[in-house]
């Protein structure tokens, strides 16, 4: 994907010949597959981006709770609660991994959620879309987390140590949501005509912003050609959406369900399926602050912060008080 963006000149990553002695040493080390860890010498671009790309999908882990956080009250079985209840916590220690491999780029946990809650940072365009029915819950988990398991899978080998091994449990983790999504929609594509309605109603929904998650298309994304030369990026935003819409498009038919794209169809001389132009009009205006419920989900984050501000002033008044007891005995 690297060189095809460079031949194409889609955007500009540098050439050897451009780096000083000290960064190609450091491309000399991707190259050759060797992680980079917090304590190594590294380009301040390789660091910014990172920062920027794993303090995003933190938040997007966090911010990932509240769709499903809708139905835990409304979950229909004991069982359903408490499989849904285990995957929304599942998805605070995501974000807590990650923070974590962040703050070894040194920034602050602090200064990553202030730039979540002034609206400066980014998190996933899926989350602004609202969770009207159960067969939400089962959408989201084989459609979004089906997704993020595409999307992540290959992050395991990215060049950054702390992300890469970060990213082995979430994956872990990720394939039995995926798995629970899917079973919901088991049930309700096996249930009454009524629950198959709900889940079809469900998949029109989800799946055009489930292959907006993504990215821009390889000819509109701006940081690909750079992330893919450091090996953060080991597929490109399309090649990984045409794996989710291959992958996906067999599981909807043996649901008996119907893809929501009058052009889709199987090309059997590529053995891929070919889909429809994606709107991404809707995805700018989502990135922009403007999607179904952009507002609701960082209105919420914000109150949850402050929320527990006392919590976290007891936990330091704790640790001061600790700390010169210490220091006293
Ligand atoms: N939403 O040049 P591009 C989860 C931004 S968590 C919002 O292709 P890049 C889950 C992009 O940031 C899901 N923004 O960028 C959790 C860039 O803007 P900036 C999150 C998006 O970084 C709980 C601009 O568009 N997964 O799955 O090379 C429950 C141009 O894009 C989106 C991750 O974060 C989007 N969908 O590629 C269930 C995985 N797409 O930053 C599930 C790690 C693009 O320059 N992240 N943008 O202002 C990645 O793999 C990459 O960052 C992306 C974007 C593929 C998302």
């Amino acid at each position: 994907m690297y060189a095809q963006m460079v031949e194409t000149g889609l955007n500009k990553v540098q050439t050897l010949a451009d780096m000083g002695e000290q960064e190609r040493q450091f491309q000399a080390r991707i190259d050759a597959g060797i992680k980079i860890e917090a304590k190594d010498w590294m380009p301040e671009a390789y660091r910014k981006t990172l920062i920027r790309q794993i303090s995003q999908h933190a938040h997007s882990e966090i911010v990932g709770q509240l769709p499903e956080g809708n139905w835990v009250t409304r979950a229909p079985t004991l069982k359903r609660k408490s499989i849904l209840l285990a995957k929304i916590q599942d998805e605070a220690g995501h974000g807590l991994y990650l923070y974590s491999a962040a703050e070894t780029l040194g920034v602050s946990r602090d200064e990553l959620l202030g730039n979540l809650h002034s609206g400066k940072a980014k998190y996933s365009s899926i989350f602004n879309y609202p969770t009207l029915s159960w067969a939400d819950m089962g959408a989201v988990g084989w459609l979004v987390d089906g997704s993020a398991i595409i999307n992540q899978i290959p992050l395991c080998r990215c060049s950054y140590g702390p992300y890469a091994r970060a990213m082995i449990r979430v994956c872990k983790e990720e394939s039995f949501h995926a798995r629970q999504g899917y079973d919901i929609m088991l049930s309700l594509c096996r249930g009454t005509p009524a629950q198959k309605a709900m889940a079809q109603d469900a998949f029109n929904r989800w799946w055009w912003p489930a292959l907006m998650m993504f990215g821009p298309s390889d000819a509109e994304s701006v940081n690909s050609a750079q992330s893919a030369q450091w090996r953060i990026k080991l597929f490109s935003n399309d090649e990984l959406r045409q794996r989710m819409v291959d992958q996906t498009v067999p599981q909807a038919e043996f649901l008996g369900l119907t893809v929501p794209d009058p052009d889709l169809k199987f090309n059997a001389g590529t053995g891929h399926y070919e889909f429809g132009e994606i709107d991404w009009s809707e995805f700018h205006n989502v990135l922009k602050g403007n999607g179904p419920c952009n507002k609701e989900r960082l209105a919420t984050r914000v109150k949850a912060w402050d929320d527990g501000a006392w919590f976290r002033d007891a936990l330091v008044a704790y640790a001061d008080k600790k700390q010169s007891r210490q220091a006293a005995a």
